[in-house]
């Protein structure tokens, strides 16, 4: 019989993920080790695959312990810390869960959107504080009339945008490439698209690409009643300028479902009233992490079965050897 393959679980604790592995693989946890060089020495040398938690560092260093890894199943479509350059360079597929979460993640950003404009979260707080009998919550901004700019036009991007076609609002993006199939206007400038709208949704990849993109100066085109939506990665906005444009009144909100450094949040974003802060929940349904933890297990049974990966990244295609 062909032998029982080794897998290592690096931040992945779910138990349906797990209970699958199981049944086809011998476990090994990285976080279950009290030494973790004196573990990678033991069992590294076996391993073959890594079921991996989002936004898990995977790097060089890593891979130099694991001589016989074949393949990385990360799970959540972001892949921004693993290094899958340098896996492609050593024949290492690295896969991801696309699509399975992109409608929960757009269905968040609408409603991380409404609570920032209406101030939901606020006029909670506002009622149980008990400040309704002695004046009504005061009024707010509006979707009405904006003009809504999406910041990356793949996935997620797309399913935020047919989302917001149901709003009536003006909807505009920026990518490294314009879309030939959708209606919307294409700035090939991030920059020239906040100076066209007042609203920005960011919905791009994280990475040395995105860093800090959403600068102040890109803050400040989208004005003083500017918003900004993001539920992609913290990465992507320069988070002091983000806390300065807030604090100055220089944009009017912003609703962050991700953070440069999390779980850490800065202490400034919490201080300001008009945030509207979230510990990273966008795919965080009983619904869509089960099905993301299907697409992780799909990936290594389909590789194990010699049928090559379900959902590789775009940096290690299968070419079927
Ligand atoms: C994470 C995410 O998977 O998919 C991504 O890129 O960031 C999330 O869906 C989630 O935080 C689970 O760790």
């Amino acid at each position: 019989p062909a032998e029982t393959p080794d897998i290592l679980l690096i931040r992945q604790t779910r138990p349906d993920v797990a209970g699958r592995l199981a049944e086809r693989f011998r476990l090994h946890r990285m976080e279950e080790a009290p030494d973790r060089e004196a573990f990678l020495d033991a069992v590294g040398p076996r391993i073959r695959a890594l079921a991996v938690g989002a936004m898990c560092p995977i790097d060089a260093a890593l891979f130099d312990r694991l001589p016989r890894l074949e393949i990385v199943a990360s799970f959540g479509v972001g892949y921004d810390t693993i290094d899958a350059v340098e896996a492609h360079r050593r024949g290492i597929v690295v896969t991801h869960t696309p699509d399975v979460l992109s409608d929960e993640v757009a269905d968040l950003a609408l409603g991380l959107l409404l609570a920032t404009l209406r101030r939901i979260p606020q006029a909670d707080r506002y009622l149980r504080a008990g400040h309704w009998r002695a004046g009504s919550f005061p009024l707010t901004t509006s979707l009405r009339e904006r003009r809504v700019g999406i910041l990356g036009l793949g996935r997620i991007g797309r399913a935020i945008a047919r989302r917001l076609e149901g709003f009536g609002v003006t909807i505009a993006y920026h990518g490294r490439t314009p879309r030939a199939d959708v209606p919307y206007a294409y700035h090939d400038s991030l920059l020239g698209l906040a100076q066209a709208v007042d609203t920005l949704i960011v919905a791009a990849p994280g990475g040395p690409g995105t860093q800090g993109i959403v600068d102040a100066e890109v803050l400040a085109a989208l004005g003083p009643d500017g918003i900004v939506v993001n539920i992609a990665r913290g990465s992507v906005i320069d988070e002091p300028a983000l806390i300065a444009a807030l604090q100055a009144g220089t944009i009017l909100g912003a609703g962050l479902d991700v953070f440069a450094n999390e779980p850490q949040v800065p202490q400034a974003l919490i201080d300001l009233d008009q945030t509207v802060l979230l510990p990273h929940v966008g795919s965080g349904s009983h619904h869509t992490r089960a099905a993301m933890g299907r697409m992780l297990t799909d990936n290594l049974f389909s590789w194990f079965d010699g049928k090559g990966p379900v959902t590789p990244v775009p940096e290690t295609p299968w070419t079927g050897q």
